[in-house]
């Protein structure tokens, strides 16, 4: 009895050993641990059949029995460890980055053409020691017409076709309009504030105005405004002969015609030789064999705009001029109609 019992215990502790190993999970291990070493388990069986020995055997296989069991505890316990220990390393193993792989692209969006010209011919005068300033796109007539030399029934208000806001004041007049030009916001500053004033104003203008190639009712304009005693017309030569080599080259030329707007006397329009042929090309696309290209329109500052704002025009001179980005750009990048601008087809945008 005492030998086939020890025997047993044996065979059980060799049996439940072997299977311990072969277990991957806590769940498994559980019910290994209820099969061997439960209330009702295979050792814990053959132990309640030692009631049935005497004093001397029951000692001895008693002790055996006790070994097995708490061999039986350690293996469990060691395997558990192994189990939870390979899981870790599993999931360490999942959460591993590899730095060696390349990236993902990250898909960076790009300013608009009409901004990155903006930003260019900005940045040229800030250089120069010009401010930006920006304003309201609604305006009133008074500064967008009135404050600039243009009264009411001035033949030159035909210049610029007007979108009119919607709204009719106590008089029975409709003075808020979309601004036509970014000239308004300079007559703000200067009215705000004495001279010396360098001022580089960019922003949206509006004209009720069918569009084609060369036109659009809405579209960008920067203006420049530089008030001071004793400005001269050589000032404005010399700033905007700066500006038109640092856009358009070191080598460029550039040629100043009479022009008319009435905030300004005398008026200019300034162009650049022909970047593209040099004046070599009669059939010339850029310049249409002319040799010149015309960039924007300039001048002093009429001393009536002056006396306007506050200033004293006995004092102080000026100059001022305006431009459009988007018709630089078309230049630049030998863009053929400025619709494209307003598209925002991804093809024409993705160019730039
Ligand atoms: C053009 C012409 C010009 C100005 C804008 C200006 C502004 C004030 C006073 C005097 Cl507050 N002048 N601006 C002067 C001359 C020409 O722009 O054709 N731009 C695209």
């Amino acid at each position: 009895m005492t030998q086939s019992t020890a025997q047993s215990i044996e065979e059980l502790t060799q049996t439940a050993l072997g299977e311990l190993v072969l277990l991957d999970n806590s769940e498994a291990l559980e019910q290994w641990r209820v099969r061997y070493l439960g209330r009702r388990g295979g050792l814990t069986g053959i132990l309640r059949g030692l009631s049935q020995l005497d004093i001397e055997q029951r000692r001895e296989v008693g002790a055996l029995g006790n070994r097995a069991k708490s061999t039986l505890e350690d293996e469990l316990e060691k395997r558990s460890q192994e189990i939870s220990q390979a899981r870790l390393a599993q999931v360490a193993d999942l959460e591993r980055i590899d730095v060696t792989l390349p990236g993902r692209p990250v898909a960076t969006g790009r300013l608009h053409p009409t901004t990155q010209v903006v930003r260019e011919i900005t940045d040229a005068f800030v250089a120069m020691g010009f401010s930006i300033v920006e304003g309201p796109e609604v305006e009133w007539d008074h500064y967008n017409f009135e404050m600039l030399n243009i009264p009411q029934g001035h033949p030159a208000r035909d210049m610029w076709n007007t979108l009119w806001v919607d709204y009719v004041n106590e008089e029975g007049q409709r003075p808020m309009l979309l601004r036509t030009h970014t000239s308004p916001m300079q007559a703000r500053v200067m009215e705000s504030a004495q001279p010396p004033v360098r001022v580089i104003v960019p922003g949206k203008c509006y004209r009720y105005e069918a569009t084609d190639a060369t036109h659009e009712w809405h579209f960008y304009q920067v203006e420049g405004l530089a008030v001071d005693e004793g400005i001269t017309f050589a000032d404005l030569k010399g700033t905007l002969f700066e500006f038109a080599r640092r856009l358009f080259g070191s080598e460029r030329k550039v040629r100043f015609r009479c022009d008319y707007f009435p905030f300004v006397e005398p008026g200019v329009d300034m162009s650049i030789d022909c970047f593209s042929c040099q004046g070599t090309d009669s059939s010339c696309r850029i310049c249409r064999g002319s040799g010149w290209i015309e960039i924007m329109g300039a001048g002093m500052v009429h001393p009536q705009v002056l006396a306007g704002v506050g200033y004293d025009a006995e004092k102080y001179t000026g100059f001022a001029f305006g431009l459009g980005p988007e018709r630089i750009a078309m230049l630049k990048y030998g863009i053929d109609d400025i619709r494209h601008f307003y598209s925002n087809d991804l093809r024409f945008l993705r160019q730039f």
